[in-house]
């Protein structure tokens, strides 16, 4: 297991000297921020990158995200040119030692919460989801926490609009269309592709959603058996659909699917409601010491992050995206690696 932290770029108000003082820090997993999606990476920009996560003595191996452009999602006929700037990237990316892509394949919205400072009893901060607040949302003329108004409302609503005519076969017709021509490029060049699950997994004001659970997952591989086709296990994004994370975790992983791991722990409230909550089982619903164990008996051993942490001791970033929270999750999950390992490793 390699254990990295989110970077957000040399405007992260976090230091690459802070993150390296991090018990057992390996990396960094970072991205170009400064490039609209569909568009290509400079070399200078990507060689900055590196050029800082050198000197703080911090590996740059895994990139989240590269986003996909809506025109690749919605199949439209100028996709080949936003998939040929992909490739440009993935070459780049590579020639900078970069190993792993994470990245969505979500129609117009990514991940989405509804509250960013759901306040605990405990005094500290976490993101949440429910479901009832969504249902009030009008989708035309949304103002979602954390979400970064990229498009005037105009743009939105026909963005939602060129949607109605793609369902979720169009979808994922047009997902495979996109895989089949980078993902060779991939394999000539060591990249392995680690798509995000959905966030929440479930479809969202009328979008189609289809990486949101085993079945979506074992479709996408069959389609495109190549490994380097492959996951970002996201407990938290896959984990509020509810499934059997430990099998998946072992399924996933022996079949060398999981290039990356996001670990971090939900509490439910309501069948679709939930907030995130401090990394340790003890914390949330989800069993973080049997996943971990089920990706290191599947053989997993590759890039680990604490993902979303909490805002604690009075720090108040980037929401899910403090020091304080994600550096105990990191400490935390070190703990369990260990024990995991160690146990594999003595049978
Ligand atoms: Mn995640």
């Amino acid at each position: 297991m390699k254990m990295t932290f989110r970077w957000y770029g040399l405007n992260d108000s976090i230091p690459l000297s802070y993150i390296r003082q991090i018990p057992g820090m390996t990396g960094v997993v970072t991205a170009v921020y400064d490039v609209p999606p569909g568009k290509e990476w400079s070399r200078a920009s990507i060689a900055e990158l590196k050029s800082a996560c050198d000197k703080a003595g911090l590996s740059m191996e895994v990139i989240e995200s590269v986003p996909v452009h809506e025109d690749i999602k919605l199949g439209r006929g100028n996709r080949d040119e936003y998939i040929e700037a992909y490739k440009t990237n993935i070459r780049r990316l590579s020639e900078a030692g970069v190993k792993v892509i994470c990245y969505n394949f979500m129609p117009v919205f990514d991940w989405v919460r509804t509250v960013l400072d759901k306040r605990n009893d405990d005094g500290s901060y976490s993101l949440a989801y429910r479901e009832e607040d969504i249902k009030k949302l009008d989708p035309n003329h949304l103002s979602l926490p954390g979400w970064d108004e990229s498009y005037s409302s105009e743009e939105l609503g026909a963005l939602l609009d060129a949607y109605k005519s793609v369902d979720r076969n169009k979808l994922f017709e047009n997902y495979v269309y996109f895989l089949e021509r980078i993902i060779p490029v991939c394999e000539e060049c060591g990249v392995k592709m680690a798509v995000h699950p959905d966030d929440p997994p479930w479809d969202l004001f009328g979008l189609p959603r289809i990486v949101s659970c085993e079945e979506d997952l074992d479709k996408l591989f069959a389609a495109v058996p190549s490994v380097a086709n492959g996951l970002t296990l996201c407990t938290g994004s896959l984990g509020a659909g509810r499934p059997d994370l430990v099998r998946l975790a072992e399924k996933y992983a022996s079949q060398g699917r999981i290039h990356f791991a996001h670990l971090r722990n939900i509490g439910f409230s309501g069948q679709r409601d939930f907030a995130e909550t401090a990394h340790l089982s003890a914390c949330g619903s989800l069993d973080m010491y049997a996943i971990v164990k089920a990706l290191v008996k599947g053989g997993f051993d590759g890039y680990v992050r604490p993902d979303h942490g909490r805002n604690i001791w009075g720090e108040s970033g980037k929401p899910g995206y403090g020091l304080y929270d994600r550096a105990l999750g990191a400490a935390y999950l070190n703990g369990l690696f260990e024990a995991a390992e160690k146990e594999k490793n003595s049978k």
